[in-house]
């Protein structure tokens, strides 16, 4: 089963969003896989983004994002990754339908307080990077009424 790696980013963690991303995922069907209230070092956070370090906002990301606890989360479930961004909405808020995370809880860019996984490839990457640990493997007792 697919796998995704969702972050509540520093803001959406201040702002008590915690509860209301979860009961998104959970509503719709994802299986929580791990999850855990972090606050990562520099380091670790620009490898995360290692991708955007030419870009001129790189910076400003690693300090807001490192600014205060993140938290982590594997989500799985059947087309999990794409979905997944799908919940989350665009990038940029003001271009985030209503109904979507970012479309409904935040305004702007700088401040859209999650991030989700963009392909398979990196979501493996990512829970690599953020859970060496390795994950909770778990039956649902809902798998049943959720999968045909
Ligand atoms: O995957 P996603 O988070 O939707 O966007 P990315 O292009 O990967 O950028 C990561 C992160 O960088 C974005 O969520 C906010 C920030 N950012 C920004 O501050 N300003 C931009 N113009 C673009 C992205
Ligand atoms: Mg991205």
């Amino acid at each position: 089963m697919e796998r995704t790696y969702i972050m509540i980013k520093p803001d959406g963690v201040q702002r008590g969003l915690i509860g209301e991303i979860v009961k998104r995922f959970e509503s719709k069907g994802f299986k929580l896989v791990a999850m855990k209230l972090t606050k990562p070092s520099k380091e670790h956070m620009e490898e995360h983004y290692v991708d955007l370090k030419e870009k001129k906002f790189f910076a400003g990301l690693i300090e807001y994002m490192t600014s205060g606890p993140v938290c982590a989360m594997v989500w799985e479930g059947k087309g999990a990754v794409v979905t997944g961004r799908k919940m989350l909405g665009a990038t940029m808020p003001s271009e985030s339908d209503p109904g979507t995370i970012r479309g409904d809880l935040c305004i702007e860019v700088g401040r859209n307080i999650c991030h989700g996984s963009d392909s398979v490839d990196s979501a493996n990457k990512e829970i690599a990077h953020w859970f060496p640990e390795g994950i909770c493997e778990w039956e649902s007792c809902s798998k049943a009424w959720i999968y045909e």
